[in-house]
């Protein structure tokens, strides 16, 4: 049975940053989160439709930040390392951030954004301009046979139909391939307060929990996780056959992250419950924290035009008299405001300048990286504020 435990109010496209025109028809949807109580699966409890989100006007680039260029590069390299595989398909391979470290002739991908899947099949790579499905699995098997190793990052996540795509992983998948895929840790967001990890395109945050049960539901089995610092905390999961007899046998990571998934009762209703109420406290701390230092005469900003923040500030209520612009180093998102709060987005050569006092940190994620290169902004007395993990200003 499925439990309603959150409540983010309405909310629009995450990635969808619009022109003045498109403000008056723009779509919104209910944004409330659900825990099911059979599979401990946190899913959305209303989905958006995937063309919607996933169509040729996609803006996020995964290749635009450096950190997650090298995140990629590394994770090619271990993997080809490791697994030896001797062809490759990525699902989601956006703007071909990871398969570029392969070799196009045995390295296929799945792309339903069509911006995306023209550049990779421009550089060489048999990109599907579609929706991964059962029957994407198949066509794929008779044009290029079994997979021995099937990737997806930030991606399964995404993904309505759970039974629907594993099973077709299963069907592609070699008899000694493997399957691996990376997504928020819902263990993370937890600790961290990190309600803004919900938005229209993440249908469920994953618990390794949920995965073990969902996956041994469709006869794979996971055999290691990692867990990983990117976007804020995430698992990187290996998954192969259940039913086919290898060396890879469930390791001692698998244990770790369902036991200390279990010791934080991420199987249990009333966990979800506080997550709520933390998450209730955290908008009302961020609002006045704004507000108090508007009437100061302050000018914020908010760094990173993120998916992450548009939940914030249409969950919070946050326009354009608490926050002055967004900055942002995508030129798609230049020159366009926010979704539903309509927040303008400019070049950070154009915005992050001298008057700012104050910036909100969308790209929380990358804080970091931020740090090291606004020293100048510090420096002079610049602040930084996040609500992760909880509402504070630092620099
Ligand atoms: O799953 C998803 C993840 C991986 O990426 C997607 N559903 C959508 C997207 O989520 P996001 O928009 O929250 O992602 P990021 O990676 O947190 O976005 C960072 C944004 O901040 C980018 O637009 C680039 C920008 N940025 C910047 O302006 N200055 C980033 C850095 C590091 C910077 O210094």
């Amino acid at each position: 049975m499925r439990k309603e435990f959150l409540d983010l109010g309405k909310q629009p496209i995450a990635n969808r940053f619009l022109i003045e025109d498109e403000f008056d028809d723009e779509f919104f949807f209910d944004l409330k989160v659900v825990f099911d109580e059979k599979t401990k699966l946190v899913s959305l409890k209303e989905f958006v439709a995937p063309e919607m989100m996933f169509n040729e006007n996609y803006t996020y680039h995964s290749s635009t930040s450096y950190p997650m260029k090298e995140h990629f590069r590394k994770t090619a390299e271990l993997l080809t390392t490791r697994y030896k595989p001797s062809n490759v398909m990525e699902i989601g391979s956006n703007d071909g951030i990871f398969i570029r470290h392969f070799n196009p002739d045995n390295t296929f991908a799945v792309e339903p954004c069509g911006n995306f899947a023209k550049l990779t099949n421009d550089m060489g790579y048999k990109t599907y301009d579609k929706f991964w499905n059962i029957d994407l699995a198949k066509l794929i098997k008779q044009n290029h046979g079994t997979m021995d190793l099937i990737y997806a990052a930030n991606c399964i996540c995404h993904v309505h139909d759970l039974d629907d795509t594993f099973k077709a992983v299963r069907d592609l998948l070699s008899k000694d391939g493997i399957f691996v895929f990376e997504d928020p840790s819902l263990l993370r967001m937890m600790e961290r307060g990190s309600y803004d990890q919900l938005y229209d395109e993440h249908a469920h945050i994953f618990s390794v929990t949920a995965l073990d049960n969902i996956l041994r539901k469709n006869n794979l089995i996971i055999f290691r996780v990692d867990n990983l610092s990117v976007h804020g905390g995430s698992n990187r999961i290996y998954a192969r056959h259940a039913s086919i007899p290898t060396d890879l046998i469930p390791d001692e990571s698998v244990r770790n992250n369902l036991s200390q998934e279990k010791d934080f009762g991420l199987d249990r209703f009333e966990t979800y419950q506080v997550f709520a109420e933390r998450v209730d406290k955290s908008k009302n701390d961020l609002v006045s924290m704004l507000k108090s230092l508007k009437l100061e005469g302050k000018k914020i900003i908010s760094y990173g035009a993120t998916s992450k923040s548009t939940t914030v500030f249409n969950y919070c209520g946050i326009d354009n008299s608490l926050i002055d612009y967004i900055t942002d180093t995508t030129e798609d998102k230049q020159g366009k405001y926010s979704p539903g709060t309509h927040i303008p987005i400019v070049s950070p050569e154009e915005g992050f300048d001298e008057s700012v006092d104050m910036a909100y940190l969308g790209a929380w994620n990358f804080k970091d990286v931020i740090m090291n290169k606004e020293t100048e902004f510090t420096k002079r007395g610049g602040k930084f504020i996040t609500h992760v993990p909880q509402v504070m200003m630092f620099s």
